[in-house]
Formats: C-alpha cells, structure tokens, sequence
C-alpha cells in the first residue's frame, strides 16, 4: 500500500538498484537471451548465486537509442542454456536475478490470467481463491438506467474495468475477445493450465471468460442494442469495492457497443459450442439481436459521458471497424453469405486491418475472418494476409533498431503504452500464423521489455521479478492493506503525455519517452491496470508457452 497517495509525497518513488536489464522472470534454455546495458563495456559476465561466473560474452555497441536517451550495450549469452538462477554482471553493476529453466513464462501466464479473477465483480473473492486478497461481494445492486429513471435493470457481474470500478461493454469485449483468439490459436498452452478460480467443466481461461459474457449479454437492451456502460456516476475514492454502495447507472446504448457485443458473442459461440452448447447457444442469439439491430440502424451513435457522469467515456470517432468486426465474426460463426457480403462492403472504409482495440479492432475482425472455416474471398484474405505482413515487417525493423528491442513508434508512448507494446506482439503473432513468417524473435523482445529489459529496469507485471511495479491506480490494491499488489497486473507504463497532476508533477519536461513512468498509485495516466492491457499480454504469453 503506499500510504503517500493523498499527500503526493514522491519520495518513496525508487528507481532500480540494478544497472544491467534483463528479463525478470527469465529465459527459455532454448531462448534468445540477451541482457541491455546502457553503459560502456567490453564483456559481462553470467553469475550463479554464489556470484561465481559460469559464462562470459563480449558485449557490443547497440548506439543510441532515442526513444530512452540510452546509449546501448548488449551481451548475448544465448549459447548458455543450463537451467538455474543467476545474474548478469559488468563494470561493478549486476542484473536482477533470473532463471533459466524451461516453462519459464508459465507464472506468468498463470498470474496475468488469474488477475481477471482479481477483478470480478457482483461476487466476493473467496480465501480459497483469492488468499489475503480476499473480500466480500460487490456491486450486488439493480442499477437505474441514467436517462429513465424509473427503469432497473439487473447488470451484475462481469470484470471491474481497471483501476476503477466502471465496467463498460467496449473494453469488455475487447479484452474477453483477446483471450478467446488466444485460446483459438494456442489452447495446448491454456489447456494444461491450472491458476485456482472456481472449477468449471472448460479450461479456466475459458471459464473467466464464461463470467464477463455471462455480464455482457445482460448489457443487451430489449432492442438488441447494447448499452454502453455500467457504473456510478462518479468514480468511487480509494475503498474496497463491497464498500463502494453509490448508486449504479446503465447508460445508453451506442453503436460501438452493439457491435462488439455482437462480434464477442459470435466469436465465443465458436468456442464455447463443444463444451456447453446451451450456453453458445444464448450467445448466438445476443449476436443474432445486436446484428439485426445494427443492420436496421446504419448510423454512428457515439458516446459522450451525460452532465454529471466522470466515469470512463469510452467514445470513439466512428464505428466502421466495430461494425467490420461483428459482420465478420457473424460470418465465422455461421457461413451466411449475408454476413459474408457485409464484412466485405464494409472492408474498405477500415484504416487499419491489423488493430487489436479497444477503439480501433479491424485487426479482431481479420483474425475472426482467416481463423473460420467457412469460403473466403480470395482477394481480401489476401488483402488481410498482406495487411500483417506489412505491418509486421515495420514492427521487425522497430524492434531491430531499438536498443531494448522493443517495437514501438515514438508516438505510441501514450497512456497506456505498455498495451501497445503486446498488441504489437499480437500482430507479429497473427503474422506468423497467417503467413508462416518466423517472429519469435521479436515477439519474445516485447514480453523481454514488458518483464524487464527497458530503460527503467522495471517488470512492468506486478509480482514478477526482483524489481516490479507494486503500486498501481487500482482501488483495492491501495484499500486492502496489503504491501504487496495481487500478482499479474500489467500497468499502463510510459506516458510520454503524462495527463494526471501527479505525473504532470514528477516528470520532467523532455525526459525521453521509454522513461516518462513512475510507480505511484496516485498516476492514473502511468500506473492504472486494465483488463484489455492484460489481455494482450496473456495473447502473446499464451503464443509464447504454447
Ligand atoms: O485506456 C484509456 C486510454 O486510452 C485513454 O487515453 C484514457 C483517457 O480517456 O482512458 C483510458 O481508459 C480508462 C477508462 O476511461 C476508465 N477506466 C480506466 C481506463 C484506463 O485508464
Ligand atoms: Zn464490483
């Protein structure tokens, strides 16, 4: 807990006391292993934890590195593949420790998954499960809808978007989708898995999943529209959540979330329909009313938050890659050419047929499309299959230049970058799996940057590694008393447009964008958690523990 959240005290902010940067959680025996030094130096040394050296490597010049104002050096010690725990060591500096064993990532992978449970929501977190981060049941209430008042509705359930209590359909589906593609393209590193939630006859992925749909389809209105959010009208301040009883809001209906609601019960429909047919059953017709009432409302209908309302807006410019995603979705699920024609006479308006969300989800729809069985265009799977090729081209050169390996403009350190980061993991992914290029390279650097190997030294993953962020914008971490944050948060990270007074005040004017952060509960612009920040990353793990 840091106690220092109201009165803004930043000396309790530490910066590494490691000097050489490194994965945190480690290395595949197998793996590309590579340890960042932003110091001039001719070898480095790998140590055991007697701090005897078992291997050295010469070390090269990277050069500077903009997006960190580094200038870099790396080793390679790829050649060193005996499983145990060590660290790196040159010029009077070390790493934190790390392992080199095989399954390295699966605590990983088991902690990101597990964190959706962490933010359940219309239940208590049972000991069993939850251990001290246990509490009792919140958000139990009928919620009114904002704009009729005498109208209740029952929207229990679902995840706690993020740091706050909100829970909004967009972001929802966006982060259910990203683990539903996940499982579709590596369930061998979902299926075996086991991270302690209430038992249901699926795999937990699956059955975490099972609890947000369930809450997303009571977000459909009579219509077959979906409305936009549920929440208080004002955020909560820092309690627990069972003890946040303000009055809950349903909030209109927008067309962005009809239509990935439509798409996300489409898309879970195919996975579901082995395992419990009643239950795909139910989604598709959620789908089939959200398709029906977007094919007879062709107009935009954004969001903006009513007078009085603070919570997340969630709005966005249009929703032609919403309505791209759902047709497309809808096709996978059924083959009706109708669907099919759709798709295709939307295509042409999306920007961006590679983009994972929350906005923008061309990207969702591609994957929907080239992952179904059903007859494609040839054309447009092409034009999809091309899409990624190009895309992941651009990112290959990125991460090639970048001192840290990491894939990333300089524009997309903005709030919540470290999303971006593993979306371009998900698109290298997609890549591979679409055109058989090799990318394992550079989609094991972007989880190497997430767990460590970036200009801070820092795991951007709570509880992982010897030097983790521990202190997110996330109400129950700071509420519940506990020094040590749940496990498997990924935070938002650099913010090279810092927009919370907290981080307005502790970042420096020109500080390079790799190292606009700080560990601080009060920075909801640095340090906020999300479920569609996590998703991503339990995309790319699960690519990665397959
Ligand atoms: O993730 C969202 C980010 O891209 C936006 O820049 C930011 C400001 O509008 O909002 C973020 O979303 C927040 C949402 O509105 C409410 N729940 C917490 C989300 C993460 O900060
Ligand atoms: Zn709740």
């Amino acid at each position: 807990m840091n106690t220092k959240y109201f009165d803004r005290d930043t000396t309790h902010l530490k910066t590494t006391p490691f000097g050489i940067f490194t994965d945190q959680a480690g290395y595949e025996p197998k793996g590309i292993k590579k340890a960042v030094m932003p110091f001039p130096c001719d070898s480095a040394d790998i140590c055991d934890t007697e701090g005897n050296t078992v291997f050295t490597a010469k070390a090269e010049h990277h050069g500077f590195d903009a997006q960190s104002g580094d200038d870099v050096y790396t080793v390679s010690f790829t050649g060193f593949d005996r499983p145990g725990t060590y660290r790196v060591s040159a010029g009077g500096r070390t790493s934190a420790l790390f392992e080199i064993k095989d399954g390295v990532y699966d605590k990983v992978l088991d902690d990101t998954l597990k964190a959706f449970y962490y933010l359940r929501c219309g239940c208590g977190l049972d000991k069993r499960y939850a251990g001290a981060y246990a509490h009792a049941e919140c958000h139990r209430t009928d919620a009114l809808l904002w704009d009729d008042r005498s109208v209740s509705l029952d929207v229990t359930g679902g995840w706690h978007d993020a740091g706050d209590y909100g829970r909004y359909v967009t972001a929802g589906a966006v982060a259910a989708a990203h683990l539903l593609y996940a499982y579709k393209m590596y369930p061998e590193a979902f299926d075996r898995q086991d991270i302690n939630i209430p038992k249901e006859n699926m795999p937990d992925i699956l059955a975490e999943c099972r609890y947000e749909l369930l809450w997303l389809m009571k977000m459909q209105a009579a219509d077959g529209s979906a409305y936009h959010k549920a929440t208080t009208a004002l955020h909560a301040p820092f309690i627990m959540p069972e003890d946040d009883r303000e009055q809950l809001y349903v909030f209109r209906t927008s067309s962005m979330a009809t239509a990935d609601l439509a798409a996300v019960c489409a898309l879970a429909a195919t996975v579901y329909r082995d395992i419990d047919g009643d239950f795909a059953d139910s989604l598709m017709s959620t789908a089939e009313r959200a398709a029906g009432w977007l094919g007879a409302h062709p107009g935009f209908i954004g969001f903006d938050n009513p007078e009085g309302c603070n919570t997340g807006g969630y709005g966005e410019r249009d929703d032609i890659s919403n309505r791209f995603w759902a047709y497309a979705a809808m096709y996978a699920a059924t083959g009706d050419k109708a669907f099919h024609e759709r798709m295709l006479s939307g295509a042409t308006a999306v920007s961006d047929l590679t983009a994972m969300g929350y906005g923008e989800v061309g990207g969702l729809a591609s994957l929907s499309y080239m992952l179904c069985p059903h007859e494609k265009d040839d054309d447009f799977a092409e034009t999809i299959r091309s899409a990624f090729a190009k895309k992941a081209a651009e990112l290959r050169r990125l991460s090639e230049k970048s001192g840290y390996g990491v894939a990333m403009h300089d524009r997309e350190y903005c709030w919540g970058s470290n999303m971006n980061v593993m979306k371009n993991g998900m698109i290298l992914a997609a890549d591979e799996y679409m055109n058989g290029t090799d990318n394992s390279v550079f989609i094991a650097s972007q989880l190497h940057y997430l767990l460590g190997v970036n200009a801070l030294g820092i795991s951007y993953v709570t509880g992982t590694g010897e030097f983790a962020c521990n202190y997110p914008h996330l109400r129950p971490a700071f509420a519940d008393g506990i020094e040590e944050c749940m496990p498997g948060m990924v935070i938002g990270g650099p913010n090279s447009r810092p927009a919370d007074p907290f981080a307005c005040e502790v970042i420096a004017q020109g500080t390079p964008p790799m190292k606009c952060y700080a560990d601080d509960t009060a920075s909801y612009s640095l340090n906020e958690i999300t479920i569609y920040w996590n998703s991503p990353a339990v995309f790319v793990l699960g690519y990665i523990c397959r």
